[in-house]
């Protein structure tokens, strides 16, 4: 196969790849029982504005891998309370680190056990004490691709809104900490009407098209505010950070009252859509997934009394 590659056109897009996904620095972890070792990578990539924190005991890794989430762990490979190898390994086998690159950097030249190390779970080996700018521009590199396919991980793909687990995710961030600070929470789920008709009577791209103007809407409109997702099919959830139910609700309608005047074509037919809501607040003891039952049980009731409207 013959690819026809536009090779300036590609380089360009990575610039822009990085440029983007540097507007909030890189976060490395770096694992070395050497604290002179640490400090020599550790002060060159803060030079080069990324934020860095130094591990000196493997063993320990867990905690800064959650809290501090790093875009990439450096991993030396001897140290006395457990080889990198072997940490790289036990860090491989939780899901939830699964996008975090693990790459070893070592004064190990020895290819085979260069590749030894790496068969055990990292996902790259880099000798130490390599130029500056090299150290800079791979940390730089391997960050900027596994944040773009993050990104594209918790995308849902038609509406490029949350995807159901991470809108999911999100609201349960979002509820640990309200209760923590006692801020207020509000959460709605919107389903648009009737939808199976449009499906029918217009075909099935035409329905995505109007899912796709409703995602629209919604990212638009909550900027700031909380987070937008395709909860599935024609559902839609969405948090509303440090908003009363009063509010969230009365933005909600706003949406409602948009969304219902949307001029929808399919060739030469011109038609409207609506949607119904349900709107619900953080009370006590709630868990995110009360909150989300207490809005789909009035979604329902807001059904029942004829649709086109937020039910609270
Ligand atoms: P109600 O007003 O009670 O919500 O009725 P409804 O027709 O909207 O609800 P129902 O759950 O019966 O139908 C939802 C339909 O949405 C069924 C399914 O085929 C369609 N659907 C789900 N996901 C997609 C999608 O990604 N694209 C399209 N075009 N249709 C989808
Ligand atoms: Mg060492
Ligand atoms: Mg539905
Ligand atoms: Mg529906």
């Amino acid at each position: 196969v013959y690819f026809p590659l536009d090779i300036q056109k590609l380089i360009d897009r990575l610039d822009v790849l990085l440029e983007q996904s540097m507007s909030i620095p890189y976060r490395v972890l770096i694992v070395d029982d050497s604290d002179a070792m640490g400090k020599v990578s550790a002060n060159i990539l803060i030079k080069a504005g990324m934020e860095v924190q130094v591990l000196k005991n493997p063993l320990d890794v867990f905690f800064p891998l959650e809290r501090f989430s790093p875009d990439i762990v450096l991993m030396d490979v001897y140290m006395p309370q457990c080889s990198g190898d072997e940490i790289a390994k036990v860090i491989r086998q939780y899901t939830q680190f699964d996008s975090v690159p693990i790459v070893f950097l070592s004064t190990e030249t020895n290819r085979i056990k260069q590749l030894m190390a790496r068969s055990m779970g990292g996902d790259d080996f880099w000798v130490k004490n390599m130029p500056e700018e090299e150290l800079i521009a791979s940390v730089n590199m391997t960050c900027a691709r596994y944040r773009s396919l993050r990104r594209w991980m918790s995308c849902d793909s038609l509406t490029t809104l949350l995807n159901h687990t991470h809108i999911i995710d999100f609201l349960e961030r979002s509820v640990a900490r309200s209760k923590k600070e006692a801020l207020s929470l509000s959460f709605a789920m919107i389903d648009i009407d009737h939808f199976k008709k449009i499906n029918d009577n217009y075909g099935h791209s035409i329905g995505d098209q109007v899912i796709k103007s409703l995602a629209r809407l919604l990212r638009q409109s909550i900027n700031g505010e909380g987070a937008a997702g395709r909860y599935g099919g024609e559902e839609f959830a969405v948090v509303f950070t440090e908003t009363s139910l009063v509010r969230a609700a009365q933005k909600v309608d706003d949406w409602r009252k948009r969304f219902s005047e949307l001029i929808q074509s399919s060739n030469d037919i011109q038609f409207q859509v609506t949607f119904s809501a349900g709107v619900a607040t953080l009370k006590n003891n709630m868990d995110a997934a009360q909150l989300i039952d207490a809005a789909d049980s009035v979604l329902y009731q807001a059904k029942h009394a004829g649709r086109n409207q937020v039910g609270l």
